[in-house]
């Protein structure tokens, strides 16, 4: 997790970034859902 300004535009936003401890953990679910997974996750602040 990172707080910063992202965006540049004077509010802190929120980065989130994924973690699997074992690789196998990844796979498994990809091959369940069909899906892809994001590796991070930005929250950006949009309060004036
Ligand atoms: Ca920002």
């Amino acid at each position: 997790m990172e707080v910063c300004d992202f965006d540049k535009d004077g509010d802190y936003d929120i980065v989130l970034g994924s973690y699997f401890h074992r690789a196998l953990d990844v796979t498994s679910i990809v091959m369940k859902s069909g899906a892809s997974l994001p590796q991070i996750l930005i929250l950006k602040n949009t309060t004036k």
